[in-house]
């Protein structure tokens, strides 16, 4: 198995973008619990972003949810994120939580709400173009409860042609990335249920409309990294959404419901040139941080893909070519198991320790004060959470 130390410089190619609303209160249906010194505003969500970061040195920009993180100006929300150290990512749209998306948004029968839901994504382009952010990513709540109540085929028309005026207006550097989920909250019938959905949509728009794969968006036991090799192959995986689940949409710590299977995917984006300078494919998380701290809920988080490609990066792929060919099938699976079990931990500290990064950024974060000052800081006013 090749040594880290050969590997190392591989994961200087790493950057994994926080989501916005890791940061604000989140909860369930049931209980959105609040915790005290949680951002009030987009500028403080960017701050604690950015801690991340300073911790761990892997996640260099913060994507934005509109209308959620909506501001006067964008420019200053730009300038304080590089005060801070990081950039302003992807722009996700926002088609469902206004009552006119009842029934629907993209792919809705009425041509008003149709109009709405498209005018909201051209005024997400507006944004990307201030915050000079690449990515549009949409994810539809479009669908139906029961079967009959809509015609299934018709809104697949009706979505394609609203993603179309929406693709005509991205520009030469932007792209388009359309997330499929199996359900919720529709319970019937999602409009972009799967990735063959989102990939034959994006294959008719053009070639910067890509796929963004959330890793809690499958039925389970669906083999996600197949899907990764297929849409890599395809040249259409544009984006991850990582986290982890035990049931459902659970948006739990990345690495936390299944180590393994986030090693599996790894493996995969690398062999399919998904990985840093190889391709174009971000690695963003998707978290909510229901009972835990969100700071460092979202430092343990990045540290999780960090090993996790560590070990997907040590696998011997001379050997496993070799054992493959030869159809030693306890060999191959040896020799990935070989690297998944390898301890990276204490050579990512002295990694970390070498660019001046700390060797341990969660023990790190937690003597370094902030959080204290956060909530000394951040009282009064309206807290900004998961929909705010
Ligand atoms: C929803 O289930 C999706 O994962 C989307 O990515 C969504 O925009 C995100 O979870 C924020 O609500
Ligand atoms: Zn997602
Ligand atoms: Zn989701």
């Amino acid at each position: 198995m090749p040594q880290f130390d050969t590997i190392a410089g591989r994961l200087d190619e790493q950057a994994i973008e926080l989501p916005s609303w890791a940061f604000g209160n989140s909860g369930t249906r049931f209980r959105v619990f609040g915790q005290p010194g949680v951002p009030r505003d987009p500028f403080e969500k960017v701050s604690d972003a950015a801690q991340v970061h300073r911790h761990t040195g892997l996640s260099p920009s913060v994507a934005l949810h509109i209308p959620w993180d909506k501001v006067d100006d964008y420019g200053k929300l730009r300038a304080h994120a590089e005060s801070e150290g990081v950039s302003l990512g992807t722009i996700n749209s926002n088609t469902f939580q206004d009552d006119d998306y009842k029934l629907g948004s993209l792919a809705h029968r009425d041509a008003r709400v149709r109009r709405k839901a498209i005018d909201h994504h051209l005024e997400c382009i507006d944004i990307m173009d201030e915050t000079g952010s690449r990515d549009l990513k949409i994810w539809l709540a479009d669908g139906t409860n029961y079967p009959g109540q809509d015609d299934m085929r018709g809104r697949q028309d009706r979505m394609h042609e609203a993603l179309q005026e929406i693709y005509g207006r991205i520009g030469e550097h932007q792209r388009l990335v359309l997330e499929y989920k199996i359900f919720e909250p529709a319970f019937y019938h999602m409009d972009v249920p799967d990735w063959g959905t989102s990939y034959a949509q994006c294959a008719s728009l053009g070639e910067r409309a890509v796929v963004c794969l959330d890793t809690g968006h499958h039925a389970p036991s669906t083999n996600i990294e197949f899907i990764v090799m297929q849409l890599l192959r395809l040249g259409r995986l544009g984006s991850f959404d990582f986290n982890s689940r035990f049931y459902a949409d659970d948006d739990l710590i990345v690495g936390a419901a299944d180590p393994f299977q986030l090693f599996r995917i790894l493996v995969e984006v690398i062999r399919g040139g998904g990985y840093g300078n190889d391709g174009d494919t971000a690695f963003m998380l998707d978290q909510c941080h229901n009972i835990e701290d969100k700071i460092p809920g979202q430092i343990r988080s990045v540290l999780n893909v960090q090993e996790m490609t560590a070990r997907a990066l040590l696998v011997d792929r001379d050997a496993l070519d070799k054992a493959q060919a030869a159809g030693d099938v306890l060999a191959a699976n040896g020799i990935l198991m070989d690297a998944f079990y390898t301890d990276v931990r204490p050579a990512l500290a002295e990694w970390r320790a070498a660019k001046g990064l700390p060797a341990d950024p969660m023990a790190a974060f937690a003597s370094s004060g902030y959080k204290d000052r956060i909530v000394a800081e951040r009282t009064g006013g309206a807290q900004a959470g998961w929909g705010a």
